[in-house]
């Protein structure tokens, strides 16, 4: 593929402050970048409409431009193939809408737009329910595996299951081996690599910037945790090697 750069971003969670102000920083150009983003668009952050508009504009600009999903948009997928009747497990059902998950302000967000702007729900339905959960890419001879939350090392990677790459955190980093899966590189989002740093008992240090961090030999963690006190969202070259922070 004839790129110059291949930015990743991780996760925005609804962060459009900081995000608009990350987009100032890298200027992605679609002419000469490839862009992926590794999921969870929306929720818990002050602006997951905007947010997801302009992701929603990008994607449809180039098809150099990839979404992954998130548990997020996930659960958000699964709460509205419900509202149509779809049959889904009726635990997760709700999800969405747990204090925690943030989703009722998502909703409440898009309802209130919806009045203005008619169709709006629908075409973030067709949005996330387009999202793939996976992308490989090979760069400078190496393969990498770009995913939102992690693979089950224990199944081959044509087996896993769609809701363990979206919501794995344990069942990955414990059992992932180095060179495991051919020697792929996975490069991941979902768990903020404060919450890591913390369960390593790695200290990153008072007011020290959340930086993308490398688990193992073959891991690559892109979210900095953005809706956290201090967080940020990160976009890294994966050609160069340069970040952008905001
Ligand atoms: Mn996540």
């Amino acid at each position: 593929m004839n790129c110059k750069r291949v930015l990743v971003f991780g996760d925005i969670h609804a962060c459009y402050i900081k995000f608009r102000a990350l987009i100032h920083q890298v200027r992605p150009n679609l002419k000469e970048d490839f862009i992926i983003f590794l999921g969870d668009y929306i929720d818990r952050g002050e602006n997951p409409i905007a947010t997801l508009d302009y992701i929603m504009k990008l994607r449809s600009k180039s098809a150099n431009v990839v979404c992954l999903r998130g548990n997020h948009e996930w659960m958000a997928d699964l709460y509205f193939s419900n509202l149509k009747g779809r049959k889904e497990p009726v635990r997760y059902k709700d999800s969405w809408l747990f204090n925690q998950n943030g989703g009722n302000w998502t909703l409440r967000q898009m309802e209130l737009h919806e009045k203005e702007h008619p169709g709006y729900i629908e075409k973030v339905q067709s949005f996330i329910s387009s999202l793939p959960y996976t992308y490989e890419m090979n760069i400078h001879g190496e393969r990498y595996f770009f995913v939102h939350a992690g693979v089950e090392p224990l199944r081959p990677l044509d087996q896993q299951v769609e809701q363990e790459l979206v919501w794995n955190r344990e069942e990955f980093y414990d059992a992932i081996e180095p060179g495991q899966f051919d020697g792929r590189i996975f490069v991941v989002g979902h768990t903020p690599v404060q919450y890591l740093a913390r369960s390593l008992g790695l200290n990153m240090g008072p007011g020290s910037r959340p930086m993308p961090l490398q688990y193992r030999e073959n891991v690559i963690l892109m979210d900095t945790g953005s809706y956290i006190p201090g967080g940020l969202i990160s976009c890294r070259d994966f050609i160069s090697g340069d970040l952008w922070q905001a």
